[in-house]
């Protein structure tokens, strides 16, 4: 099982699935968990945007800890790798399989424990799928702090695994802040109880910490605690267009400065991922939109929908008042602001009808953020329309999600982004990965974003705790 994808990628020394095996996990699993149809297996081996593919033989799907435990002494005993699969939104492929892991899905643990309206605490199993969570939580006055595009197929576990930021980390915060309790499966089948709901917790190490950001690689989380903020009473929604990246910042700073402890989110957008939705997925802008054209959705969440309304408006004029912005409008019904976050949230879908998507998702400081945009569209030029260049991104968080799109893969595009789009990340003081992890396409880049020491050291964590290096192998970690 060499894989011609990855020429220079060795399998690891890990047992290939045979009858005996598949016979110790029906000790475990009910037949109707064990997926070993090839047509009933595939979709796990492809990621979300379509660029990797595992070659997978086998699904396990367990319920509870108890059995994904189970699974887990069966694959140490037998030096079986694994692949843990949550939604498989991912978009660093580090859901699927390299070579022919064995993927565990989350799927079925999908049973939501405990809300406690008081402690403003949320308790689940891994699987449950954050839209489902964000719905249980609702008639309780609560939220969850964060929120993604893909929040109808994403997965809590897989979020904590791959420290989600989304759209409004400004305002609440990270994974890091908001998982109380972690429980996980270590790749022995050890279960690792930290199930804690606390908010002050000093007794030594953070050790859930280890768990989130890790993509897998250290331990597969069965169960969470989510600190869950109180849901806002008012929302309110304003859509600028603007001439200039320069006047998105002076408008993000404009914005925090008028609408201060309100401030729930602020997005940008270049005009060519917006001619993007409009034109991929026919959702038209309300905003003029010209070839240099930028867009911004600032949002508010309060408690006063009066006040919050007019803070809001107050902030648009002065932004118009100060020209850093051509036009804009506001939004509080809805059903409006759903249809204008559309215009951001999909953009990913948009990008992705293109046949073939490079993704980078970077930190830049701010004064940096969208020179990282035209300074890829100088290095590719000589590509012409063979590579679309486009930015867009969580302003607030100085995160750009930087994306080349083409007809076809290309090794020869492939070689002109890659590693430059990293070396220049870093030389600018910024992170190769903001909030999507490295997967297994940014392992390999890892010295961009860790110095050897810092590596060495994720290298003995992975060693202690995984020293068969079963659990999601090849990711995370640059070949040794
Ligand atoms: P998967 O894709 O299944 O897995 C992701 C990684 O976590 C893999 O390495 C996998 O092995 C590991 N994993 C999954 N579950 C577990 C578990 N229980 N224990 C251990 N490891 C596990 N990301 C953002 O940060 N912000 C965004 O705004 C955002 N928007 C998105 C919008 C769209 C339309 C799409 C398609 C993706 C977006 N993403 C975003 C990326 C993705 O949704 C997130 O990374 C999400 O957290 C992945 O969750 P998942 O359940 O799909 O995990
Ligand atoms: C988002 O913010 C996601 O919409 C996806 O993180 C980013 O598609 C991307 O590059
Ligand atoms: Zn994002």
């Amino acid at each position: 099982l060499t894989s011609e994808r990855y020429p220079s990628l060795k399998r690891g020394p890990f047992a290939a699935l045979n009858d005996t095996h598949v016979a110790a996990f029906q000790k475990i699993l009910s037949a109707d968990r064990i997926l070993t149809d090839p047509d009933d297996v595939a979709p796990y081996n492809v990621d979300w945007i379509k660029t990797c593919c595992g070659q997978s033989r086998i699904v396990l799907r367990p319920r509870t800890t108890e059995e994904l435990s189970a699974v887990m002494r069966i694959c140490t005993e037998h030096r079986l790798a694994v692949c843990p699969q949550g939604g498989n939104t991912g978009l660093v492929g580090g859901s699927v399989p390299v070579f022919d892991e064995v993927i565990i899905s989350t799927s079925l643990m999908n049973k939501i424990n405990h809300i406690d309206p008081i402690a403003g605490t949320a308790s689940c199993q891994a699987g449950v799928v954050l839209e489902k969570l964000e719905s249980a939580l609702e008639p309780e006055g609560l939220m969850i702090p964060y929120d993604l595009g893909a929040r109808g197929s994403c997965q809590i576990g897989g979020n904590i695994s791959t420290c989600a930021g989304g759209l409004r980390l400004l305002r609440y915060g990270s994974m890091q802040a908001n998982t109380l309790g972690v429980e996980a499966v270590l790749a022995d089948g050890t279960i690792l109880n930290m199930m804690n709901s606390l908010k002050k917790d000093n007794t030594g190490y953070h050790l859930r910490q280890l768990f989130i950001g890790s993509e897998g690689t250290l331990g597969i989380v069965t169960q969470a605690v989510i600190q869950c903020p109180i849901r806002p009473k008012s929302t309110n929604l304003a859509f600028l267009s603007l001439n200039s990246f320069k006047d998105v910042l002076s408008t993000f700073v404009l914005a925090k400065r008028s609408l201060s402890e309100t401030l729930s989110s602020c997005e940008m957008m270049d005009s060519a991922c917006v001619t993007s939705v409009e034109e991929k997925l026919g959702i038209k802008c309300p905003l003029e939109n010209s070839a240099d054209s930028f867009f911004m959705i600032v949002e508010t969440q309060g408690s006063r929908e009066d006040h919050d309304a007019e803070k809001m408006s107050n902030f648009v004029q002065e932004a118009m008042a100060k020209e850093l912005v051509v036009d804009g409008i506001t939004a509080n019904e809805p059903s409006r602001m759903a249809n204008l976050w559309q215009l951001r949230e999909r953009i990913t879908e948009s990008l992705s009808k293109d046949d073939y998507i490079f993704k980078y998702d970077i930190t830049l400081p701010l004064a940096k953020f969208y020179e990282a945009v035209e300074v890829l569209r100088r290095e590719l030029a000589p590509f012409g329309n063979e590579a679309k260049v486009t930015g867009f991104g969580h302003i607030g968080d100085g995160n750009l999600h930087l994306n080349v799109t083409a007809s076809q893969y290309s090794e020869k595009l492939a070689k002109a982004i890659e590693p430059f789009v990293f070396e220049w990340t870093a030389g600018v003081g910024g992170s190769i990965s903001a909030e999507h992890g490295m997967g297994f396409k940014k392992a390999k880049y890892l010295k961009y974003g860790k110095s050897p020491e810092a590596i060495k050291l994720m290298r003995n964590i992975k060693n202690s705790m995984d020293p068969l290096g079963i659990l999601n192998p090849y990711k995370v970690l640059p070949p040794s």
